[in-house]
């Protein structure tokens, strides 16, 4: 060997695989202004739609006048639920096994429901369109309280299920009942509570809020009448779900359909579902055979297209007085709006809420959600949670510390006492699921030691001393959060999207020169996806990550898989990769056994090639292997090195993380400043260390928003009073606080590589730290519990009412 031979370590290091710091490929063209998303996307002859909306939460239309609309110039139709009766289309069924109006037909249940689509040559014809579009409404009483909706006099909202006692999920109780849905034994639990020796009791409401991604929901969508086909350009996190619902919901067939899902700037579960625009769109471009574009605006986004949360949970933990729990019983009142659009797994009518014991050793547990109509946006959407996760892990965190301040015990040690021990996993909960792998004394008490917990506890007692002294207006508090998650949907066994199960897939082509194409279900929207799937595959097969190119989003040239939400990708996808990979690896194994004339038994792997074991000069390297697929492979065997996965996940993944915040409240004015914020994350092998930092930098930001001031309020009256970002708190790096970020790995024990996914984590975990925060700043002035989000104003009143203010 002479002294050009690289090294082990250069050998490896030339590959950027797995656990490399690696730059973001996508990036080069992002920072540069050169990213390709809808709204560039520019047709000849393209039209523009825009929707008129309802200015009532509830009302009768009584009569759609487009005459004067029609006489603007540059308007060329205008589109209403009887247009759309035509073609079939004037409802749409939704993901959880309802229907949605496409266009207000006789009714509108919902301010900013839309109600007429005006297309015309450009956004701005289309807009004063919309202005001369004339609606007779005949207003009646809105429904926005959801405690009111299931009262015997509460209006009738959904006329169209008028004498319907059962929905997709079972019996209704009522005419604005959706489902119950219950899990656990509820006997047991019962017991459990008429034993306990402490209980508590309270309801924790997770206000509605919304994902807001800072590109809007849109499309483009072309008819070629000669050829019958459709091509969608969208912003779709799921691109093959979108084509199959398109396909039956408008009886075109598959392969006529094209759908393609550019760059998008942000999705965060908004991007799921199948929003009106999208189908208005796409009769537009039939109707008057021309490319019909549709880009929603920040307000019609608040408003209209799914929110997320809004779950009322009303908590109790049974425990012993030494704070062992025995029991947890939770009712959860769901606020699904006007529909039941909810985007979750099709059996599925509370997402995977059913986690919702936590990280904790519960010997019996009972849940009950109900479902209900009220008149505000449907959706239901993630928003950074695995399907409804953070509302449950909000729930029991915040209740964990309500039992603690009952018991007078020290939060973190009351999660130490009930911890799942890692002896215990694979761990069967009393909600029924499977965890994979955790080690949670191990994270919480490293991050107990490296926050210096009990030195913070005793500065927290100083300042509350001082403040009973007079001697400070501040109070400080210590938010713990320990949050188990549940990613990775799903195992075809309990997961699927309207009949499809919920695997994913990749297909990797090598060419020649030792570089490949690799092409996935996924679909990323920032999660910097191109980047980190190459360093799986370098790291299987010894091919440089910079010569893998990772394309999504296009289902004519993808395999089929079902997008990127619940944190999904790396536990389904990138287990499809890697077993994808690992078939190339297995032929080019066949290859270089014949190449080196040797059996393949005889063949080590060795970083990035084939070495016959013992002799260490015999060795063919993954690049030489693939010139050699296209012109040496052994008689009989057929040229050229590809490979298809579909990978059937065996379970989910858990990913844990233990989080501290550190807060300090002013209570003359309730101006907070978050003093530090710790982030400890586990999950398990990590692929790309800096996108996971970057992943639990954003996530935090967005529980941060939610925990402190984000939410989409109605008034009594079905205003929505937090439409546009003038009053919807969107943090900007002014207000967001500095992350402390660290991890420990827990690899699952299923999964190829070991991954969990880690993109919604910090939200699960972030919103009831800084919750647990302010209600642990305010506890030794009475309180138990004050509702999320906690903006300067509430945290004013809380304090005024708790008397420290006078
Ligand atoms: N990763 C890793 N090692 C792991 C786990 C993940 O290096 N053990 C990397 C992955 O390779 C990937 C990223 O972290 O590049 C996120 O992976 P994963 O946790 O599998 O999540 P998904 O790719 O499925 O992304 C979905 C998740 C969700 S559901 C929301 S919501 C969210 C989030 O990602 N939306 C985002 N993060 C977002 N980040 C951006 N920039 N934009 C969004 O819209
Ligand atoms: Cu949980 S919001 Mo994401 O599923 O796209």
């Amino acid at each position: 060997m002479n002294d050009m031979t690289p090294t082990r370590e250069q050998r490896t290091a030339a590959l950027e695989g797995m656990g490399c710091k690696r730059k973001r490929v996508e990036d080069i063209r992002f920072t540069q202004g050169k990213g390709n998303y809808v709204d560039d996307v520019k047709l000849p002859g393209m039209l523009h739609g825009d929707f008129v909306r309802s200015p009532h939460p509830h009302a009768r239309v009584k009569k759609i006048d487009d005459s004067e609309a029609l006489k603007v110039p540059g308007v060329l139709a205008v589109i209403t639920a009887e247009t759309l009766k035509t073609v079939n289309l004037a409802w749409m069924p939704t993901l959880a096994g309802d229907v949605q109006m496409v266009l207000a037909d006789g009714k509108v249940l919902f301010q900013n429901q839309e109600v007429a689509f005006v297309v015309a040559t450009d956004r701005y014809a289309a807009d004063d369109g919309i202005n001369k579009v004339v609606v007779e409404y005949e207003p009646l009483p809105p429904l926005i309280d959801p405690f009111k909706s299931m009262d015997a006099d509460a209006p009738v909202l959904r006329e169209d299920l008028a004498g319907k006692t059962s929905g997709a999920h079972g019996p209704r109780k009522h005419h604005n009942h959706i489902f119950e849905w219950t899990v656990g034994d509820k006997e047991l639990t019962d017991a459990a509570f008429k034993k306990a020796e402490v209980t508590i009791k309270e309801m924790i409401s997770y206000h509605r809020t919304h994902p807001s991604p800072l590109e809007t929901c849109q499309c483009v969508c072309s008819f070629d009448k000669i050829k019958g086909e459709l091509t969608i350009y969208g912003t779709f996190q799921a691109p093959h779900v979108i084509r199959t619902v398109v396909s039956l919901i408008a009886k075109l067939p598959e392969q006529k359909i094209h759908v393609i899902a550019p760059d998008i700037g942000g999705g965060f579960g908004n991007k799921v579902g199948a929003y009106p625009g999208y189908i208005c769109a796409a009769v537009a471009s039939i109707v008057t055979g021309k490319p019909v574009k549709w880009v929603e605006d920040r307000i019609e986004n608040l408003t209209a297209t799914s929110f997320a949360r809004d779950y009322h949970m009303t908590t109790e933990i049974a425990a012993t007085k030494d704070g062992k729990v025995t029991g947890l019983r939770v009712h959860v009142l769901a606020d699904h709006g006007a529909f039941d659009a909810c985007a979750d797994p099709s059996k599925w009518p509370a997402g995977f809420f059913n986690i919702v014991t936590g990280s904790y050793d519960f010997p019996t547990a009972h849940l009950a959600v109900d479902g209900v109509y009220t008149n505000k946006a449907p959706g239901g959407v993630a928003y950074r949670c695995s399907f409804r996760v953070t509302e449950a892990a909000y729930c029991i965190e915040r209740a964990m510390d309500i039992l603690a301040q009952k018991l007078n015990m020290d939060p973190a040690e009351l999660r130490l006492k009930n911890f799942i021990k890692s002896e215990q996993f694979p761990y069967h909960s009393a909600l029924g699921w499977e965890y994979d792998s955790g080690d949670y004394h191990t994270a919480m008490r490293k991050m107990m030691e490296t926050t210096g917990y009990a030195a913070l506890r005793k500065e927290q007692a100083e300042k509350r001393a001082a403040f009973a002294r007079g001697e400070t207006r501040e109070i400080m508090g210590l938010g713990v959060s320990f949050f188990t998650e549940i990613v990775g949907a799903g195992p075809s066994k309990n997961c699927d999207i309207l009949g499809i199960a919920m695997f994913d897939s990749c297909e990797i082509r090598m060419h020649p020169t030792g570089a490949g194409i690799a092409r996935m279900g996924t679909k990323s929207q920032g999660q910097g996806h191109e980047t980190t799937w190459a360093q799986i595959i370098a790291t299987e097969i010894g091919i440089p990550a910079d010569n893998i190119q990772v394309e999504e989003g296009n289902t004519d040239t993808a395999p089929y898989g079902l997008g990127t939400y619940g944190s999904r990708s790396t536990p389904v996808a990138g287990a499809a990769i890697a077993m994808a990979a690992r078939k190339i690896k297995a032929k080019a194994q066949m290859i270089a056994a014949y190449k080196l004339e040797v059996h393949e038994d005889d063949l080590e792997w060795d970083i990035d090639g084939f070495r016959v074991k013992g002799l260490p000069e015999k060795f063919m390297s993954m690049k030489d292997i693939c010139w050699a697929a296209y012109n040496s492979v052994p008689p009989g065997m057929e040229p050229g090195l590809e490979a298809v996965s579909y990978y059937d996940p065996p379970n989910m993944t858990y990913p844990f993380g233990a989080y501290l915040c550190v807060m300090d409240i002013d209570v003359d004015t309730g101006v907070y400043k978050v003093r530090r914020f710790y982030a400890l994350d586990d999950c398990g092998t990590r692929i790309n260390p800096m996108i996971i930092e970057g992943q639990v930098h954003g996530g935090l930001t967005e529980a941060f928003a939610i925990a402190m001031g984000q939410e989409i309020r109605y008034d009594e009256t079905g205003n929505v009073v937090t439409g546009s970002f003038m009053d919807f708190f969107m943090p900007t790096a002014v207000e967001t606080p500095h992350w402390e970020t660290d991890f420990t790995v827990t690899p699952s024990p299923h999964h190829p590589i070991g991954a969990k996914g880690v993109g919604e984590s910090p939200n699960v975990g972030g919103v009831p730290a800084f919750s647990n925060a302010v209600n642990d700043a305010f506890s030794f002035l009475g309180s138990t519990h004050i509702q999320m989000p906690h903006d300067y104003w509430r945290n004013w009143k809380a304090a005024k009412e708790l008397g420290a203010v006078a």
